[in-house]
């Protein structure tokens, strides 16, 4: 919170120099992210469009088939890629789920591509499954802080994330955990989200700060949009406590504005959602993302 509350530019002091002291200059990664089950999830977190629970105008769609994963990954990496991130809209996958991804991930990975999924939570025993396979990274989130998760989420608790991370943790798998902002919360709940992260033992390798996305139909919708600064704010707290993570600019960069993107990645992220979409949502077209990277001097990982 003391962070938090810092002049804006000492505080951007502050990170630049931890950024400076364990990245190299000006890179930054590039993951692609797919959704692989869409829609139609049993969960009620109150962000998402996925939730079968409320009214967005998504389209559901099964799971996709290998080949079509195959084909995406290898745009994905022609395109400059160097991390694959495979979504399901699941509270956690069955048995037979994990059979099929445990292909997919093998194959992606024989691609050259680091892999990474999102899965829901995940019952002992899944976590090594995945691993063996060749899963790099698994992303699974606290969102936010302990005191406003109900407030979020109430078909899961801060426990069965905590554990989720735990399996993951247990099975050797890379850790890629954040939070979203923007969702109607204080500066002390965004203090309390960067201190849970920080405070893991260890702290994830990755951890993707998102902007809410607001969706028409989530119950969300309509929420006031946080300050950008105070978004950089976030970019920079977490860089300072996490110096060794990767911190990604993840979802709300659609509605950024270059220049708070830039302010961002001189805050210490280094790492973006690269590819025109999210899961359900759009992202930059990576014409555009091209652009951004060239005229900041910024170049891929
Ligand atoms: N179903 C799995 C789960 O919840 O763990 C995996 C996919 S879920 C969509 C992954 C993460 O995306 C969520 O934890 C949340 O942080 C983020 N997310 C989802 N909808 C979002 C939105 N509208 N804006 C910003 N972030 C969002
Ligand atoms: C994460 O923290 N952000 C990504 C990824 N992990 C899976 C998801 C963002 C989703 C944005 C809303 C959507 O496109 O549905
Ligand atoms: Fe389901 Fe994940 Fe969306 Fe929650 S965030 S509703 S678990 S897809």
């Amino acid at each position: 919170k003391a962070l938090y509350d810092l002049p804006l530019f000492d505080l951007l002091k502050k990170s630049r120099e931890v950024h400076d002291a364990n990245w190299a200059d000006n890179e930054i990664q590039l993951c692609t992210l797919l959704s692989i089950k869409t829609g139609g999830c049993s969960e009620d977190c109150s962000y998402c469009a996925q939730s079968s629970r409320h009214n967005s105008e998504i389209q559901i769609e099964r799971l996709m088939p290998k080949e079509e994963i195959l084909k995406r990954a290898k745009v994905a990496k022609d395109s400059g890629s160097t991390r694959f991130c495979m979504g399901a809209a699941w509270r956690g996958p069955k048995q037979r789920d994990i059979d099929k991804m445990t292909e997919m991930i093998s194959a992606v990975k024989s691609l050259g591509l680091e892999t990474c999924a999102t899965l829901g939570m995940l019952k002992p025993g899944q976590a090594e499954q995945l691993g063996k396979a060749g899963l790099d990274y698994y992303n699974h989130n606290l969102d936010t802080a302990p005191e406003y998760y109900d407030e979020i989420i109430t078909t899961r608790n801060y426990q069965d994330r905590l554990n989720t991370l735990q399996e993951i943790r247990g099975a050797g798998i890379n850790v890629c955990c954040g939070g979203i902002v923007g969702m109607g919360e204080t500066r002390h709940t965004r203090a309390g989200l960067i201190a849970q992260l920080a405070n893991l033992e260890p702290y994830p390798e990755s951890v993707p700060i998102n902007n809410l996305v607001q969706v028409e139909g989530t119950p969300l919708h309509g929420t006031d949009s946080i300050d950008p600064f105070e978004f950089v704010r976030t970019i920079a707290a977490a860089r300072i406590t996490m110096p060794k993570a990767m911190v990604r600019l993840s979802a709300g960069r659609q509605e950024m504005s270059e220049a708070v993107q830039a302010l961002c990645f001189l805050a210490g992220a280094n790492s973006i959602f690269y590819g025109d979409k999210l899961l359900t949502t759009d992202n930059p077209e990576t014409s555009r993302d091209r652009a951004l990277l060239e005229k900041l001097g910024l170049h891929a990982m």
